[in-house]
């Protein structure tokens, strides 16, 4: 198995700079394949007081156990029990309406975008950015890019993971984006090529990163992991902004 810890895709021609009207930093490729089948990396894609004022407003500065109930967000924070059994982590799911997402036995309505959070707006703009960037690259329709719904994960200090997987992008529109913007941490994240290579790529989830999967192939070609790394693993929200087609699970449930 072949893996490395910043094993990008390419060289150093892949890497490219974004408009510094919309990022300050560069932007690594990781997987690039074809269209339906692409990661890339954005450190510093959100402006670093903002994504502190924001994990701080989401209560995850504060040690577990007195998180879910010490937000000025109220009780915003769900452990959830999916096909798997109960998940390790706290979730929180925010969006349009009718965006809900179906995915391992769990479906979730989206809360609304909350009002007194206008941070979280920031970072749906920085991951828009991320995607429009990827949509100029890769070809698609601008429409595809909007980002209409959050989950956000929350990965207590010394706690939470999630085990090797493809996410459900069924309802995610035609370019399917899961862009997850990163508060707090680093944790790591592992991409793994599904199949004979197993290739396999780790690279540590910075403040204020963004991490763009883009296409269906990158779901079922890849799989990826956030493993707890030891007792001290620095506490980090994950926001990862989705391009769910509103109804699209009511259709679904109608078949
Ligand atoms: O926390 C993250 O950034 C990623 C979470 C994830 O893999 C998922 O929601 O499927």
């Amino acid at each position: 198995m072949a893996s490395s810890s910043l094993d990008f895709v390419g060289n150093q021609d892949n890497n490219d700079v974004l408009n510094s009207h919309e990022f300050s930093s560069n932007v690594r490729v990781l997987v690039d394949e074809n269209p339906k089948c692409v990661c890339m990396y954005v450190p510093n894609a959100l402006d670093d007081d903002v994504a502190s004022t924001l994990l701080e407003k989401l209560g995850a500065c504060k040690g577990p156990g007195d998180v879910e109930n010490s937000t000025a967000l109220g009780s915003l924070w769900h452990q959830y029990t999916d096909d798997n059994g109960p998940q390790d982590r706290l979730a929180a799911y925010w969006g349009d309406t009718c965006c809900d997402f179906w995915f391992v036995g769990l479906l979730l309505h989206p809360a609304p975008w909350p009002a007194n959070l206008p941070e979280l707006l920031s970072a749906r703009r920085a991951a828009q950015q991320a995607a429009e960037y990827c949509q100029r690259r890769y070809g698609g329709k601008l429409d595809a890019t909007k980002l209409t719904s959050c989950l956000a994960n929350y990965y207590r200090r010394g706690q939470g993971h999630i085990d090797a997987h493809g996410d459900e992008v069924r309802a995610h529109g035609e370019d399917k984006y899961v862009i997850s913007i990163s508060l707090g941490g680093p944790r790591e994240f592992v991409l793994t090529e599904r199949g004979g290579s197993q290739r396999e790529m780790r690279l540590q989830l910075e403040h204020g990163s963004a991490l763009v999967m883009r296409g269906e192939d990158m779901q079922t070609a890849w799989k990826h992991a956030l493993p707890l790394e030891g007792n001290d693993a620095p506490a980090r929200v994950g926001l990862t902004f989705r391009s769910i087609v509103p109804g699209y699970e009511h259709f679904v449930k109608e078949l």
